[in-house]
């Protein structure tokens, strides 16, 4: 296959990519499958080699999930291969899923309520839920932004503190929606922030002991140009919107793969700017890394880093450093997997899902400049954590709206055991 490691290179996206009026990308008729590869991936690698193919997974140890259009089925199907269909029709799952058109805006309200959380919903509207969120809290909690993007906008979050006051515990940051096309982990870590703010003051509660022992940064969404453009043009793009460089015609960095450490590494990200894991041109050089590492850096010269969790999607993975190595070992590699291990046994509790743990590299693939691997060893960060939320593979990246209850429902049961064993 001109094995779409990058969906750039797909016809349709790569014309999308340089037309100065974006139409939105269609995804009607196409079919996403799951490939099994195992001990055949290089005769399925091989017969998929004539296709242009957007490929959804970079481990490809167990199996690929493709998107297939509608012109290319036929001759899909005719190989014969051992798979199962994940999405019949993608561009209706899409649809189904959310549509934009149909959102009419929120307005500022006392309390977000939980109904939120039955939905997906635009960029502009999770500026609202935070903000509203903090309107909410005004002796615990503060709206904080952590620098711009390619295209302005302020990356924004929030900052909860307990008794003690602001600033003076130890910090716990997440991060969501670095990966643009991955929309359920800026549910889940709003589901997570609502927990806390609701939870506090009840006596004994699990959110009052977080908030009286940690300072909480929680940004949402790191990579709101990236979201904006799955919502207005094309549902499946993972990078931020930098521009191409000059020579290229291809758009966008992986903010995954631009942190300043361990960024030089063969083989863990890729110097092509068409490909999906393009780290950049020099390290760090993205807006959103340089906001978010100035968050980082100010956390780890002030009050120190817990906790730092990395919410992406999807396979359900609990994820440790390294990720630049697959021999290395964090120091407290021991207790990091026990925690690890933990906190997957909590999640499965409440729904019943299965969660793989262990260090990235070895765990998944490789990666340089990684996020675990700079706030674990610049940040020093004592915990470090990529999280892969729902599922592994029902639905991928369009994970229909009915699961971000149940994925927030989960990650709260599995937070509370985390943070306690800390
Ligand atoms: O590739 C990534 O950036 C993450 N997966 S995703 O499908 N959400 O893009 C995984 C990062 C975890 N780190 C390593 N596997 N090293
Ligand atoms: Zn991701």
């Amino acid at each position: 296959m001109k094995l779409l490691k990058t969906i750039s290179l797909l016809l349709p996206l790569t014309s999308a990519a340089v037309l100065p009026r974006e139409e939105r990308v269609s995804y009607d008729g196409f079919k996403v499958f799951r490939v099994t590869t195992g001990d055949s991936l290089a005769t399925v690698q091989e017969k998929l080699a004539d296709f242009s193919l957007q490929q959804w997974n970079l481990d490809t140890s167990a199996h690929i999930d493709v998107a297939v259009s509608p012109a290319q089925l036929s001759n899909f199907e005719a190989l014969g291969l051992n798979v199962t269909v994940m999405h019949e029709d993608l561009g209706a799952d899409i649809k189904a899923e959310f549509d934009i058109s149909a959102v009419s805006g929120l307005k500022p309200r006392a309390l977000p309520d939980a109904s939120w959380f039955k939905n997906y919903h635009p960029y502009n509207d999770h500026l609202l839920f935070t903000k509203d969120l903090a309107a909410t809290f005004p002796s615990n909690s503060e709206v904080i932004t952590s620098g711009t993007t390619v295209q302005g906008r302020t990356i924004t979050g929030i900052h909860l503190w307990g008794k003690s006051g602001k600033g003076s515990k130890p910090a716990i940051v997440f991060h969501g929606n670095v990966h643009a096309r991955e929309w359920i982990t800026s549910m889940t870590v709003e589901y997570l922030t609502y927990q806390l703010v609701t939870g506090y003051g009840n006596n004994g509660s699990a959110a009052t002991a977080m908030l009286d022992a940690y300072d909480f940064y929680i940004l949402p969404i790191v990579n709101p140009d990236g979201f904006v453009y799955t919502q207005t043009t094309n549902r499946l793009w993972r990078k931020n919107r930098s521009p191409a460089p000059s020579g290229n015609r291809c758009i966008g960095t992986d903010i995954n793969r631009n942190w300043p450490y361990q960024w030089d590494i063969p083989g863990g990200s890729s110097t092509d700017p068409c490909d999906e894991t393009y780290r950049g041109k020099t390290a760090g050089d993205s807006p959103e890394n340089k906001g978010l590492t100035s968050l980082i850096t100010t956390l780890r010269d002030t009050t120190g880093i817990k906790l730092y969790i990395d919410w992406h999607s999807y396979g359900q993975y609990i994820l440790t450093p390294y990720g630049y190595n697959c021999t290395a070992e964090a120091v407290n590699q021991a207790e990091e997997d026990q925690l690890a291990a933990g906190t997957a046994a909590a999640i499965k509790k409440v729904g019943g899902t299965t969660w793989t743990t262990g260090p990235s590299c070895s765990t998944l693939y490789a990666t340089s400049g990684s996020s675990t691997d700079y706030v674990g060893d610049v940040g020093k960060a004592e915990h470090s954590i990529t999280i892969e939320l729902r599922d592994t593979g029902a639905n991928g990246f369009v994970l229909p709206a009915s699961q971000i209850l149940p994925s927030g429902e989960e990650q709260w049961a599995g937070l509370k055991y985390l943070i306690a064993n800390l």
